[in-house]
């Protein structure tokens, strides 16, 4: 456990130590606890969602492992997100899928209410977090054909307009209960596996669909609209009709919001440096933080350099206020509850060193063409005592400062998850 009094001893060093290099830590904490990730519900049950129908396929959403635990119910869900929000710093928000509505008896997709999330706005207004949704637009026998929106069969292409359009309704109620605009974000898994004849008319089968589902109009203040993009998935692999230039040029000239996935993008891409290009254009973003390990793999956030970038552009950027951080990974093969405070507080500690860095002599020189004193400060500022300032924030938030934090998720595994069979 930690020594309590050496993790403020350690802080008031290391305050000192920032504020040579003109960085005020208490600043930097404060703007950290301002900023609220969005939990990925489906971290929780390997998107298995509680509809309760035959598994379908459709969407190449796969997790892979089979680590005991797994929460079957919505209960156990929450649960499971209480456990893991209680060990990570802040005050967050929850990210919901459609197929985790609760719905007595069925409810297709095309029918839901928010009547039918109300115990899971209860859980966030008691949580005091606010709440994200998405229309799910896989796992259903209407996506088994790989085309839902830019479906060239009119009865399919309806269905899911109508979810759409239901998923919205949703989600602003969502937000105007929670006092908290909601992100409502769109991904299909609509595309080709084998070279496609035509790429263009799915793509104007999609924009129409689009069109008719945001055509409602919803204040900002309760509800904004995001779409995904993708290079590729499985089953998808040689064209994907939402692809990241359709949707660019959709949010552009529609104002919505754009959601880049970190492993949406070919390997060697990193969405960091996207972040300016597209917020010249957009006034708001939606991140999903995923980390593809060769391909679009979905494991778990680790502090990456990826990772480390992408904050570094939020804060040197000034863009805070205009992105909206949400997790997307799901693994099967580890300690579910552990999987989320893992990914969680290493974005956080992301967003936190790029909060202590020495941005405005580090763009001063930089200016001034000194690219020597750049990269020399660069390097020398990876090395200044962060770990004082992370631990010094959870101890004063109340959650474990180090590893401490897996005792509680193992007792947790052994009074509860193993319970679960
Ligand atoms: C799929 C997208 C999408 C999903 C979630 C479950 O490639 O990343 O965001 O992961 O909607
Ligand atoms: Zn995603």
């Amino acid at each position: 456990m930690t020594d309590t009094a050496g993790v403020s001893k350690a802080y008031e060093g290391a305050k000192q130590r920032y504020a040579d290099c003109g960085v005020d830590t208490e600043r930097a904490l404060e703007r950290l606890a301002a900023v609220a990730i969005s939990l990925h519900c489906w971290q929780g049950d390997d998107v298995g969602g509680f509809e309760h129908t035959a598994a379908a396929s459709g969407g190449g959403i796969q997790a892979t492992g089979n680590y005991p635990g797994k929460a079957r119910t919505a209960d156990e869900l929450r649960a499971d997100l209480d456990k893991a929000i209680s060990l990570i710093p802040g005050t967050h928000r929850l990210n919901l899928h459609a197929m985790y509505a609760e719905t007595a008896g069925r409810v297709d997709r095309n029918q839901l209410q928010p009547e039918h999330f109300g115990a899971w706005i209860d859980w966030a207004k008691a949580a005091g977090v606010g709440m994200d949704f998405n229309p799910t637009y896989f796992a259903h026998p209407l996506a088994d054909s790989g085309f839902t929106l830019s479906s060239r069969d009119e009865a399919v292409r309806r269905f899911w307009v109508e979810h759409g359009i239901a998923c919205r309704r949703i989600a602003a109620h969502m937000g105007e209960q929670l006092g908290s605009a909601s992100v409502h974000n769109i991904w299909i898994p609509d595309g080709f596996k084998d070279l496609p004849a035509d790429r263009r008319r799915p793509r104007e089968i999609l924009q129409r669909s689009l069109d008719e589902i945001l055509a409602e109009r919803f204040e900002r203040r309760h509800l904004l609209d995001s779409l995904e993009g993708k290079l590729f998935g499985i089953g998808s692999e040689s064209y994907v009709v939402g692809s990241h230039e359709f949707y660019l040029g959709y949010a552009v000239r529609n104002r919505t919001l754009l959601c880049l996935d970190t492993g949406h993008f070919h390997p060697t891409e990193e969405v960091a440096d996207k972040i300016s290009a597209v917020l010249a254009f957009l006034d708001e973003i939606l991140l999903h933080v995923s980390r593809g390990v060769r391909w679009d793999s979905d494991h778990v956030v680790i502090l990456s350099d990826p990772l480390r970038h992408l904050m570094q552009e939020l804060v040197r950027g000034d863009y805070l206020g205009r992105v909206h951080i949400g997790l997307d990974y799901f693994d099967a093969s580890i300690n579910r509850v552990a999987a989320w405070v893992i990914g969680t507080r290493c974005t956080l500690k992301a967003l936190l060193l790029a909060l202590l860095e020495p941005t405005a002599p580090l763009q001063r020189m930089e200016a001034e063409g000194d690219y020597t004193g750049r990269l020399a400060l660069l390097e020398e500022a990876k090395t200044l005592p962060f770990p004082a300032v992370w631990e010094y924030y959870c101890q004063r938030s109340g959650v474990p400062a180090d590893a401490g934090w897996l005792d509680e998720v193992r007792q947790y595994e052994r009074d509860v998850l193993r319970k679960r069979t």
